[in-house]
């Protein structure tokens, strides 16, 4: 029997600004693009549980949130500095762990199972695992825990802010019964729409239908739905998988279809890209551009090349994308690259 834990930061990026600018501390804050005075466009990257109390959230156009509250505090996102506190809580709490998963900049998986005699420990451990966050880092977090990484997520979703919540292997069905079938890991909006009008409004009754029937439906999530909602997850934590993706978002001040701004704005998101790539020791493989136009259609354009760690051809390959898939008879409101199928930067010199 496994026991895993989630471990996520609370309020991730506006709790790194709580350390430089203590003064925010309890008072509603948000970190994103500029409002500027409601007219600002872009979104909210998150916010504190303060700001939460108004119904301020992360995604939430920053402008709606202005709306909200005019009279909180809004900070523009700093990217490096995030990142710096992340390694940081990364650094402080892999060694407590047997495995250790980084999943994103605020969140990881350590299966505990060879640390603890028993499962009936791992409170204790998570709480260890807590002080030991605060100690070095200074920020809080949130820990779930469970038989594999499906639970342990979900746990730690209603553990937070700042708590802890067990859900033991005897418990699982009765953590999951009566939960809406939206806050089901792996279901958006769409697809819990789609499930209530089918009568699966719990993850109870969906761990109840047919397999069958909804791979006829769904296809192969759609299996993978009913799996999930038994709370049957074997994926192990593996151990330096490290972030997936690395990428940067950019939301215009006006929608454009100026090829040479837009080109402009992928060099310089490519730019960030690789300093964040090279930091962290990788080299990638796939590059994808995102054009979100004004009617907000979005679509991805990706390329795999041959694995690398070079700027320019992230740069160049980014822009060829834009210049071979982007319609230009409609304006760009946010464009977005990114680089994944990362691989170590040792582990490339070995290929080559
Ligand atoms: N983030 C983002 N865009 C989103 C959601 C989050 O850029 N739509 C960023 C900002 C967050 C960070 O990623 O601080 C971590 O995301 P989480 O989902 O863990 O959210 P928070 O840590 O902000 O809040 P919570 O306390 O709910 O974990
Ligand atoms: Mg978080
Ligand atoms: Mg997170």
């Amino acid at each position: 029997m496994r026991t895993v834990l989630l471990v996520d930061m609370d309020y991730f990026y506006v709790a790194c600004e709580e350390l430089r600018h203590p003064e925010i501390k309890g008072v509603p804050a948000v970190v994103g693009m500029d409002p500027k005075g409601g007219s600002g466009r872009g979104v909210v990257m998150t916010c504190n549980y303060e700001a939460r109390k108004f119904g301020i959230r992360s995604g939430m156009p920053i402008s709606m949130a202005y709306r909200i509250k005019p009279d909180a505090i809004y900070l523009p996102l700093d990217y490096y500095y995030y990142d710096r506190i992340s390694a940081k809580v990364m650094a402080a709490i892999k060694p407590l762990a047997g495995k250790f998963e980084q999943v994103s900049v605020d969140e990881a998986y350590m299966d505990v199972s060879a640390k603890i005699a028993h499962a009936s420990e791992a409170l204790e451990y998570a709480m260890t695992v807590q002080k030991r966050v605060l100690d070095d880092v200074g920020i809080k977090c949130s820990i779930g825990i469970g038989p594999n990484k499906l639970i342990a997520k979900m746990a730690c979703e209603s553990a937070k802010p700042a708590g802890i919540k067990q859900v033991k292997e005897e418990e699982v069905g009765e953590f999951l019964k009566d939960m809406e079938v939206g806050k089901l890991y792996g279901i958006g909006e769409k697809t819990a729409q789609k499930l209530r009008k089918l009568g699966y409004s719990t993850v109870g009754q969906l761990s109840k239908a047919n397999m069958m029937r909804m791979m006829e439906l769904f296809g192969a999530f759609g299996a993978e739905m009913v799996r999930n909602a038994k709370g049957i997850d074997d994926s192990a934590v593996v151990e330096n998988y490290g972030i997936k993706s690395i990428g940067r978002e950019f939301t215009f001040d006006s929608d454009t279809d100026s090829g040479m701004e837009i080109e402009a704005r992928i060099g310089e998101l490519g730019r960030g890209v690789s300093l964040e790539v090279s930091k962290s020791k990788k080299s990638f493989k796939t590059i994808t551009l995102k054009l979100r136009y004004a009617d907000f259609t979005e679509h991805l354009h990706s390329k795999s090349i041959k694995v690398t760690d070079s700027p320019e051809m992230l740069i160049s390959t980014a822009v060829n994308l834009y210049r071979q898939n982007a319609d230009r008879s409609r304006k760009i409101r946010k464009i977005g690259v990114r680089v994944s199928n990362l691989v170590d930067y040792s582990g490339q010199k070995k290929i080559i």
